[in-house]
């Protein structure tokens, strides 16, 4: 063997694929929009079942607020958006948010 013969470390990098950040659609409680649309928006936009829209729509009433789904940024936003036309629509003051996950 040569004197100069140079050893490379053989490096593997892992290619790092990061997972787009998700974000979570909140439904907030008010004190005028009827029960029965709260749960109408959840079944036509989330595509809630009867059961779950029930339990969420109840969720937000008691506690404040209720997350409805978590999902990409851009899928949140839509959701939000659709959500809050039917409400204006309506001219009820229910309000979607959407916020990144911890
Ligand atoms: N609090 C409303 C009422 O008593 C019903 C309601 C529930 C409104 C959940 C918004 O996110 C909501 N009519």
């Amino acid at each position: 063997m040569s004197e100069n013969t140079t050893i490379k470390p053989i490096v593997k990098s892992k290619p790092k694929v990061e997972r787009p950040r998700l974000y979570k659609v909140l439904l907030h409680n008010d004190d005028y929009t009827p029960r029965e649309f709260v749960v109408l928006v959840l079944k036509v936009v989330f595509r809630m079942g009867a059961d779950a829209s029930q339990r969420v729509m109840m969720t937000a009433h008691r506690m404040g607020s209720c997350v409805v789904v978590v999902c990409t940024k851009d899928v949140a936003e839509t959701k939000v958006k659709e959500a809050m036309d039917l409400a204006k629509d309506a001219e009820f003051p229910l309000m979607f948010t959407a916020e990144p996950e911890e």
